[in-house]
């Protein structure tokens, strides 16, 4: 099967690398040309917890000399999946598939512009990878894999089938569920909950457990989150501030996405996550405070990236 990568970023070179060990014809896309180059001459460098390998997977940064695929798997920040989805557009066989599993909400509507949604699978993954360099990842912890269709219906259902058949034999945890969407807002309550709070404070996700007040702002976050998911009629998992604070505790050691995007001045993904939550919450005219607070102050940061603080 052929398949390409856009956004060869930690996530999608981690899954690229394990889907041409398991035999595929991987190619993966990205606009940094420094990474792409590396792997093309080094391979790409995977290290683990006590080994590192050289995967040699094509990399290319010029999407005009990729041939389309049978699946493709869109990793880029959400802040970019409207370009993502024109690229995918014309890396896609006719009746291929594509995939998202990027964080927060509003990517299947994205790629939809563009994809007839009956090709859109939709998911999350729990894997946890970080970028150490150009051509050189780190494979920081292994995580479930769920995958569903954009649009339920038996044929969809089979393509999601297959995808995550083809993950399970490449080592990837995966598997296919009708009720996706509850998965994809389980994290988004986790990415609620973590990320803007680690990204304004120069945490660790493990630190937002350390006082009482940051663990009541983060539980505060995603408790309205999860009275607007129960507004509109979406059934998440029992529990889901101790499930938020499980996820801080397994990832302790991380720097949330977020964290690591404003440590770079770069962009974040705070429109997809806590910025959803709050303009949904409008549409129903509930008020969720804590993470207009959150958003407001985010939206604030990037707005001031580069002033001089004298
Ligand atoms: O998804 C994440 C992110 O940082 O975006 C978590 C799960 C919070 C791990 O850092």
């Amino acid at each position: 099967m052929r398949i390409t990568i856009i956004g060869a970023g930690a996530m999608g070179s981690l899954f690229g690398a394990l889907l041409h060990e398991s035999g595929a014809d991987v190619v993966l896309f990205d606009l940094w040309q420094e990474h792409v180059r590396r792997i093309n001459q080094e391979g790409l460098a995977l290290c683990g917890p006590r080994v590192e390998r050289s995967v040699r997977v094509t990399a290319s940064a010029d999407p005009e000399q990729i041939r389309p695929a049978d699946l493709v798997l869109v990793f880029v920040k959400s802040t970019n999946t409207s370009q993502a989805a024109k690229t995918a557009a014309a890396l896609l066989t006719p009746g291929g598939l594509l995939l998202t599993l990027q964080n927060g909400m509003g990517n299947a509507e994205a790629l939809a512009a563009e994809i007839d949604p009956e090709q859109i699978l939709v998911g999350t993954t729990a894997h946890g990878a970080h970028v150490l360099g150009p051509g050189r990842i780190r494979q920081a912890g292994q995580g479930e894999t769920v995958v569903g269709p954009w649009l339920v219906n038996e044929k969809t259902m089979a393509g999601a089938e297959e995808v995550s058949a083809l993950f399970s034999r490449a080592g990837i945890t995966a598997r296919s569920s009708e009720r996706v969407l509850e998965n994809i807002w389980d994290k988004l309550l986790v990415n609620v909950g973590i990320n803007a709070l680690t990204a304004l404070t120069g945490t660790r996700n493990g630190q937002i457990l350390d006082l009482e007040v940051s663990r009541r702002l983060s539980a505060a976050a995603v408790q309205e989150a999860a009275r607007l998911a129960d507004c509109l009629g979406v059934r998440l998992r029992e529990n889901p501030v101790e499930h938020v604070f499980a996820v801080a505790e397994a990832t302790a050691a991380n720097r949330s996405s977020m964290g690591q995007d404003v440590d770079r001045q770069r962009k974040t993904e705070i429109e997809a996550i806590n910025g959803y939550v709050v303009r949904e919450a409008d549409k129903i005219g509930l008020f969720v405070p804590v993470n207009l607070t959150l958003t407001g102050l985010i939206q604030t940061l990037e707005a001031h990236y580069g002033d001089s603080k004298g």
